[in-house]
Order: structure tokens, then sequence, then C-alpha cells
């Protein structure tokens, strides 16, 4: 069946001249399986990011909508299972935010777990043979923002929303992974999401 995948990758941050979630899916194809995928950069600044993909989820309608981050210091790629109702900045993002112990949606839930499949997108990128695990902490900076804010917008949906942190690439940083093999592993994950 025909279905429509929104992803998202962020803009460069922290002092970076490049960010590997962005470049990784804007090499992905426009069809992946079942997908068809919809492409946006979003900006790594609180609330901001969050808006830019919900608007552009009214525009392409999507059944999926996967998010990608870099996590610098990480050696694979992980799927997120759960998105915490924080917000908590060890350094500031691109508009100079740094929230500390706030709250992403005032009386929301602590927390809520991924709809998107992250035990299988994990075994298949995997079976790739490119490094993968389940991650159970998005950290509380803008991803695990952006993460709550779809999961608790789409909670009474048939939407799923999930999000796959990604390691730097050799030229940015490491430890690291080819962006050959990042842009592998986003396509394992996506054929996963049956
Ligand atoms: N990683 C950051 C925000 C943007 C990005 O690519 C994070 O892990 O929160």
């Amino acid at each position: 069946m025909e279905k429509r995948l929104l992803i998202t990758g962020f803009d460069p941050f922290d002092g970076n001249t490049a960010n590997p979630s962005w470049l990784a899916v804007e090499k992905l194809p426009d069809r992946i399986g079942d997908y068809t995928l919809c492409k946006l950069q979003i900006p790594t600044v609180f609330g901001k990011s969050s808006a830019f993909v919900l608007e552009k989820a009214e525009e392409c309608h999507p059944d999926l909508i996967l998010c990608i981050g870099l996590a610098a210091g990480r050696d694979a790629v992980t799927p997120e299972r759960i998105a915490v109702n924080i917000r908590d900045a060890r350094i500031p993002d691109n508009e100079g935010n740094q929230p500390k112990g706030e709250l992403v949606v005032p009386g929301g839930p602590a927390a809520y777990f991924a709809t998107a499949p992250v035990e299988k997108m994990a075994k298949a990128i995997h079976e790739a043979q490119i490094p993968s695990a389940v991650s159970n902490t998005a950290g509380t900076f803008v991803c695990n923002d952006v993460l709550y804010t779809l999961l608790h917008h789409f909670a009474e949906t048939s939407i799923r929303a999930g999000f796959i942190h990604v390691p730097n690439t050799p030229e940015l940083g490491n430890p690291s992974l080819p962006l050959a093999a990042t842009v592998d592993a986003l396509t394992a994950a996506i054929l996963a999401c049956k």
C-alpha cells in the first residue's frame, strides 16, 4: 500500500559546519519501499523545530514521521524508545535559548513511548551490518523536544512518530560512521516500518 513518510534532519549546531542528520536525509531517494518521502530540514531551536514539522505534516499528510538528529559521541545508529517532558539544555540552541528544567508541554505526561517500531528498526539496521541499538534516552535538548511534541500532538491519531540519532561523520568528529553507512541505516529503518 502506498504510504507517506515525513523525514527531517537538523541544521548544524554547537559550532559545527554541517549536521550529518540532514546530510543523510538529503541523500535518501524519494521512494523507499511503500513510502514516498517528504523531506525537511529543521532548525536546532526549541519550539520552532517541532512547529516546522507540524506545519509540513499539514502539507504532506504523512502516515509516519521520522526525525533524525546527531548524537555526537555515539558510535551506533540509535532509534529512540522514549521522549520526556523536559527541556534541560547544556548548550544554547541556535537562537540562544538555554532552558533549564522546563516542561516541553505544561500539563503533559512525563513521557511518551515512540510509536514508530524502534526494536524492528534497530534490528533491521543491525542486519544491514551497521552498528545499531535502541536508545532509552534522546537527551533533554532539541531532539527530545521534537519527539515529545510530535508524540503528544499525534497521540490520539494513527500517525506514528519516531526519532533516530546518528553518529558523526569522520570529517566532523569521532566516534563516527561514514555518511553512506548512515544513509543505508536510515533506508533499512524505513523498510522496517511496515
Ligand atoms: N542533535 C541535537 C539537536 C540537533 C541535533 O542534530 C540533539 O540531540 O538534541
